[in-house]
């Protein structure tokens, strides 16, 4: 537990770093014993929303009706049922779907599942069809060098495809790797610390962060990592992607 009146939580204009001493529960019309936590949003100037669900009984069921949002939902831990209008979709740990704006959806878990969420409106791009439906588990997709450097392995989960106007990756360093630069660029992030642990550079910040920790980074928030310690370090993120400013 942080010190009594502390937390690491800090929310800049430009970045924040979410740390789960300080998560707030929401709940949503029709929603049963689930819960969210809605650690990113245009409240705080995101372009896309960040959400972490959990459950508190078997059968607890999260719903997302359809409007103009399209969604990825990664399962940190435990299992869901992902109910679509005529199937069902079973992930477990480490599984994930991208589910396409015009598709409503429930997410039913159980008091073991933790699921993070990534929410935008989809941006239509003229001559290509809306993107289709797509899942999988994240154990399948091979880890590519990142830069060539075998030490930092960058997974990418979604379709490199310009229907798809964003990306959802996982980036696994082992320690002492680091991004190769600090990046600058007009693509904004969300980020949740899936293991390990080490520092991330947001603007001119410095910040320790760990597994369980969540982080924005608006476009061009100059931003750098460093994995430290005795294990591997991996995070999840979304990247919005294949459209022009
Ligand atoms: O895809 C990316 O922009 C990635 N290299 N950024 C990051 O890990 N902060
Ligand atoms: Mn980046």
């Amino acid at each position: 537990m942080p010190l009594f009146g502390h937390t690491r939580t800090t929310i800049a204009r430009r970045h924040a770093l979410i740390a789960p001493d300080g998560h707030v529960p929401s709940t949503f019309p029709g929603w049963k014993n689930a819960t969210a936590f809605v650690l990113i949003s245009p409240a705080m100037g995101a372009d896309f929303s960040q959400l972490r669900v959990t459950f508190d009984l078997a059968g607890g069921c999260a719903i997302f009706p359809k409007d103009e949002h399209e969604h990825v939902v990664y399962v940190e831990a435990g299992e869901c049922e992902i109910e679509l209008a005529d199937e069902s979709i079973s992930l477990t740990d480490g599984g994930y779907i991208f589910i396409p704006w015009y598709t409503a959806f429930s997410i039913v878990g159980n008091e073991e599942t933790r699921v993070t969420l990534f929410r935008k409106i989809y941006e239509l791009q003229a001559g290509f069809e809306p993107p289709p439906l797509v899942f999988g588990t994240a154990s399948n997709i091979p880890g590519e060098p990142f830069f060539g450097n075998p030490r930092a392995l960058l997974q990418t989960l979604l379709p490199i495809d310009p229907r798809y106007d964003m990306a959802v990756n996982i980036f696994t360093y082992q320690p002492g790797a680091t991004l190769p630069f600090v990046e600058t660029h007009i693509m904004e992030h969300g980020l949740l610390m899936l293991s390990g642990q080490g520092i991330y550079r947001l603007e001119e910040n410095y910040y320790p962060v760990t597994a369980g920790d969540a982080i924005w980074m608006a476009p061009y928030c100059p931003q750098w990592f460093v994995a430290m310690g005795d294990e591997p370090a991996s995070y999840l993120y979304y990247k919005d992607v294949h459209r022009l400013p």
